[in-house]
């Protein structure tokens, strides 16, 4: 049987490709993929385990009700960004202020890292996909130093590395430290992960869209153009389209990654920013989609070029195949 490539493997065969130190990349991956293990087995388990499923009983800074799986997995990766000595400091989705660590070995850390621990949390309960959204960035402040909130606050253009894990019907770790995209699934014979997607690209027109049309009639005349476009006979194939929704941004995403597709969350009455935050969802899966062809933008702005504000600023969001995103922008214009 044929040996497959280890994502270690992978790293330390391709590391003339890697901005970051091979030796850098192998420790966060570590981290990142002893986390994703973690909550994997935890997401997997969630209805065997007492009071682990349902809502944690607090609102988190966005004002959504925390999934106790979401504090769970939250805690995992600050853990394995703790001990891996690679990370300085950390922002994410579950935690109001970003967290400088100060241990001095993780003071002298290169790194920062933006992640949302468990995207898609509404859907624990109800054992749909959900999935892990991170991006690394080298930091600006002195190592050996605290880490600051300008480290945080960097555009997307900027990262070193971004990824997702998809807890699916397999667990699979994709990311892009900008020389593609490639997909690795968890054995669960041999706890690694494997290459099984090499140089993902996302097809430049697909046959799906992806948007809760419950907000049709709250969004821009343009876009319920284009929803129209995408239902007729008038769009580039020439047959409607299908509307594919999970309400998990990873698993609508990595759908369109792979089969072409466009995933839109448009500023609506309810959310007038739009939902989708920049920092930790929107920007690394836009560097990943670049990285494989597709295209990331706020309907009207690249969004790899948006200087963030704030840590939990909210962006519209029309990522996936290049042709459809750029077809839905030619309506709002
Ligand atoms: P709505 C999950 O909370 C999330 O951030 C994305 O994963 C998902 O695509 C979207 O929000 C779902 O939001 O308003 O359609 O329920």
């Amino acid at each position: 049987m044929s040996k497959h490539i280890t994502l270690n493997d992978f790293i330390l065969h391709h590391q003339q490709d890697f901005a970051i130190k091979p030796s850098d990349l192998v420790q966060l991956f570590s981290d990142i993929t002893q986390a994703a293990k973690t909550v994997s087995i935890d997401i997997r388990r969630a209805g065997l385990v007492d009071n682990i499923l349902g809502a944690q009983g607090e609102t988190n800074i966005q004002g959504e009700e925390q999934q106790k799986l979401d504090v769970v997995a939250d805690v995992a990766f600050i853990q394995a960004f703790k001990s891996g000595n690679q990370i300085c400091g950390i922002a994410s989705e579950e935690n109001e202020d970003f967290l400088s660590f100060d241990h001095p070995t993780s003071l002298q850390g290169k790194y920062i890292a933006l992640f949302d621990p468990l995207d898609g949390s509404s859907n624990i309960d109800v054992n749909v996909s959900i999935g892990t959204i991170f991006s690394i960035y080298e930091r600006k402040s002195p190592v050996g130093t605290p880490a600051t909130l300008e480290d945080m606050l960097q555009p997307g253009k900027d990262q070193l590395c971004a990824g997702y894990v998809l807890y699916g019907s397999s667990t699979m770790l994709v990311f892009t430290t900008g020389q593609g995209v490639n997909g690795f699934t968890l054995d669960p014979v041999s706890d690694e992960f494997c290459l099984s997607h090499p140089n993902m690209q996302m097809p430049v027109i697909g046959r799906l869209y992806a948007m809760n049309e419950g907000n049709i009639n709250e969004c821009e005349v343009g876009l319920t153009k284009y929803i129209k476009y995408c239902q007729s006979r008038e769009n580039q194939t020439g047959k409607p389209y299908s509307g594919r929704y999970i309400g998990s941004l990873v698993a609508d995403f990595h759908r369109n990654l792979i089969k072409g597709g466009i995933y839109i969350y448009p500023d609506v009455l309810t959310a007038p920013e739009g939902k989708l935050r920049l920092l930790y969802e929107c920007n690394p899966l836009a560097f990943i989609a670049e990285q494989a062809g597709g295209l990331a933008t706020t309907g009207r702005e690249r969004i790899l070029d948006l200087i963030p504000q704030k840590l939990h600023q909210r962006v519209p969001y029309y990522v996936g195949s290049k042709d459809m995103v750029e077809k839905a922008m030619s309506f709002l214009s």
